[in-house]
């Protein structure tokens, strides 16, 4: 049962909706037809009742004054944010009279959805909004924001996103934690890792920042930025040296060892050093401690795969299991993501064939571009569960392409985000908790349900109400957009290409609320690589003119000025992107402002000290942040956290500094290989 009664409040059950790896289940608490607390469910087998600090204050955002509660129309200049309230119906009107202008004059093309999983719930992400899309033959946006290069990347090592099963990693001895942020990004991992800690296991962190995660670990090992892929390969060369490889493994289950072993020769650990900055005695020491460790596991995270070579980076640490043959040892191994495990029937839930012809598509990094300099031109813009004019790189340039007076911008959000600010129309989205849907996590192996726990905020609507009634305004009849939540949640679940998902029916989460997808351990066993087996050579990619084997390659000079720093501006702990930032309590708990970590020689040969306010800028823009001066980032590199709402006077937006370049790979974000310049701020008497 869902509902536990108790005198005073109700509890229900839940799920975090959130963009985090731990998908935790959710206790939530009801007063009066009210949220008032949001608690861990300790039933949930992988959360086992423990949250984050963002989502314990969720119930100060879900009734924060400034939620957004009716739709509203622009009076004022774009990205003023003067709006008056209308009604659903002049909404949805409004909307539909301007899309079938566009159609009949410019074509469907000309309108461009975006969005991403700001809300990770499937059906308001991937059901009715896609078969609208479909059907309508609209632009196509490619979802590359996050971690594409990486899954493309990983994908080619390991035919998909299949990796160690968290709850296994309490058994390694030896954890890396590799680009990954997880006491902010992925806590129960944190949790395992721990567990596996007191059983004697090392934990090893691998960035280019002491952040939190680095600082928890047993061994910080800080290395330059856009490196990585030397240092994994440096230690290939080790391991095969040194005879630490599982040759059995090697010959059973990859393709392409010996042309390996030849390949690394050439990084010898002196090169390697001197490319990385990490000394030659960690290098070996690292490699003997992960060739000797059984099982070793590495959480691969998102960090290393936002640069120009990041695709290739994940590629090739994924390689490192296999020379080990870690992936025979229970909790051996290593995570990028879990997602392909869990697969919805994608084919059911979003209905590419409602689409009558082919459509162009559009690379949501290069939203700028598209916005001013497409041709022929979108038109139109519908956003939902993003914020683009914050998140988006080269935001600069999508906020110019927002300011343009022709296009028609229709923004569904449960805040007046920046992006709102911008929109010709403004409709209110409900919260997860007011939505019916289903989740997948992209770390565990649980399929979870969330069944309306309130009723909708104002006069809020989910996703796919709100497309429903635009497919009615359309005219569009055809009966896949006239279904229900439940029956696109019981059309994903049915996936017979996915036997994991065997047993998971609508019914049983309705009963039980989480249920485990029978995932069973990779090897022995055949993986979707075109080999079936780990491709450590991979003719896929030299097909498409990448190399084949695993390969550092530098990162690209970022623009032709001088520009001293690389610039990282990473997520931070207490936001999720860019949702949290407009809600004063988290915005209090991440300290008021966002700060710049700079190290002590860099701020002290620019005469920047800790608390001061500088100028960070390159040719993209420049935004100004508070300076944290120390030993916590590598020379050379500057570091930010967070994604902060929009300041009045001046600039926060450390996107307006990022590149809007695409990766090696999948078309991904290189949100942290841009370079920067750094003054000090003179401070206004
Ligand atoms: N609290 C919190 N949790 C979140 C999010 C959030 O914003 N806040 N965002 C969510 C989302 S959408 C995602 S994708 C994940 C991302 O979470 P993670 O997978 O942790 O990835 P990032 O935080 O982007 O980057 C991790 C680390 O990579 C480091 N890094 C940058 N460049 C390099 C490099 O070249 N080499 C190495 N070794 N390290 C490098 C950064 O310093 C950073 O500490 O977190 C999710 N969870
Ligand atoms: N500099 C820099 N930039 C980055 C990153 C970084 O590390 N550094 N990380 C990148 C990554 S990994 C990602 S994933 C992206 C994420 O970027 P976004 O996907 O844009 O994520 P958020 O900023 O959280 O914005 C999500 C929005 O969706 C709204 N929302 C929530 N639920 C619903 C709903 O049910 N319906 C509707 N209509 N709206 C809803 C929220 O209120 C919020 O405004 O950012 C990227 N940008
Ligand atoms: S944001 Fe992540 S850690 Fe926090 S409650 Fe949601 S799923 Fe759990
Ligand atoms: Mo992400």
């Amino acid at each position: 049962m869902n509902a536990i009664e108790n005198k005073a409040t109700e509890i229900v059950r839940g799920v975090c909706s959130l963009d985090c790896p731990d998908q935790c289940g959710l206790l939530l608490h009801k007063e009066a037809g009210r949220i008032v607390k949001v608690e861990g469910d300790p039933a949930h087998p992988m959360t086992q009742g423990a949250i984050c600090n963002k989502v314990r204050h969720m119930a100060e955002r879900l009734y924060d004054p400034a939620r957004l509660r009716y739709p509203m129309k622009r009076t004022g200049k774009k990205g003023d944010g003067a709006f008056e309230r209308i009604s659903w119906e002049e909404a949805i009107e409004t909307i539909v009279s301007k899309w079938k202008t566009l159609i009949a004059t410019e074509g469907a093309e000309s309108i461009l959805p975006y969005s991403f999983y700001g809300n990770m719930g499937r059906i308001g992400t991937e059901g009715m909004d896609r078969r609208f899309f479909h059907r309508m033959g609209a632009s196509r946006l490619e979802q590359t924001i996050c971690e594409a290069a990486g899954t493309e990347g990983y994908r080619y090592t390991m035919g998909g996103s299949y990796g160690t099963s968290p709850e296994d990693t309490v058994h390694a001895k030896l954890i890396v934690m590799w680009g990954i942020n997880a006491v902010s990004t992925n806590l129960h991992q944190i949790v395992l890792a721990e567990k596996a800690r007191k059983n004697g296991a090392r934990i090893v962190a691998i960035d280019v920042h002491r952040n939190r995660t680095a600082k928890w670990a047993d061994w910080f090992i800080p290395i330059r930025p856009g490196t990585d892929a030397a240092l994994a390969l440096g230690l290939m060369h080790i391991l095969f040296e040194e005879g630490m490889t599982d040759e059995t493994f090697l010959q059973t289950y990859t393709v392409g060892h010996e042309k390996l072993r030849q390949h690394v020769k050439s990084y010898d650990p002196e090169f390697v050093s001197s490319v990385t900055g990490v000394p030659v005695e960690d290098i070996y020491e690292l490699a003997r401690l992960y060739g000797r460790t059984t099982p070793s596991f590495i959480r691969i995270g998102n960090g290393i795969q936002h640069h120009d070579n990041g695709g290739m980076c994940v590629r090739t640490i994924a390689c490192l299991p296999a020379l080990t043959g870690q992936w025979m040892h229970r909790g051996g191994g290593a995570i990028k993501g879990n997602g392909s495990y869990l697969e919805f029937n994608k084919a059911a839930l979003q209905r590419p064939q409602l689409r009558k012809q082919p459509a162009r598509s559009v690379n949501m990094n290069l939203l700028g571009n598209a916005l001013l300099k497409l041709d022929p031109p979108i038109r139109s813009l519908y956003v939902y569960n993003s914020n683009p004019a914050v998140v988006a790189p080269n935001a600069g340039k999508v906020r110019q392409g927002l300011m343009r007076e022709d296009l028609f911008t229709v923004v569904h959000d449960l805040f007046l985000t920046e992006t709102a600010r911008y929109a010709d129309l403004v409709l209110p989205a409900t919260s997860s908790f007011e939505n019916h849907d289903i989740y997948r996590s992209y770390w565990h192996h649980y399929v979870q349900i969330q069944q309306p726990a309130i009723e909708p905020y104002g006069e809020s609507k989910s996703n796919p109400d709100v497309f429903r009634l635009l497919a009615q305004g359309m005219g569009f009849e055809e009966e896949a957009l006239r279904d229900s939540d439940e029956d696109m949640i019981r059309q994903a679940l049915n996936n017979p290409a996915n036997p994991n998902l065997e047993g998971i029916t609508y019914e049983r989460l309705l009963e039980e609320q989480y249920a485990r997808a029978n995932v069973q351990p990779l090897f022995p066993g055949k993986l979707p690589t075109p080999s079936g087996k780990i491709e450590l050579y991979s003719r896929a990619m030299e097909l498409k003119g990448l190399p084949p084997l695993p390969t550092y390659m530098p990162l690209p000079a970022d623009e032709a000025e001088d520009l001293p720093f690389q610039f990282i501006p990473a997520p931070n702990h207490n936001f999720l992107n860019s949702t949290f930032s407009h809600n004063a309590k988290h915005v209090r708990l991440e300290g008021g402002e966002p700060k710049l970590y700079m190290h002590t020689e860099d701020a002290a040969s620019l005469g920047i000290r800790s608390g001061e306010r500088v100028r960070v800028w390159n040719s993209r823009g420049s935004c100004e942040l508070t300076a944290t001066v120390g030993d916590d980032v590598v020379r050379g590199t500057v570091v930010s956290q967070g994604l902060w709402a929009d300041a009045e006077g001046s600039s926060r937006l450390v996107n307006a500094l990022t590149p809007d370049r695409l990766a090696d790979m999948g078309g991904g974000a290189v949100f942290f290989s841009g370079r920067v310049k750094v003054e000090k701020l003179e401070s206004v008497s």
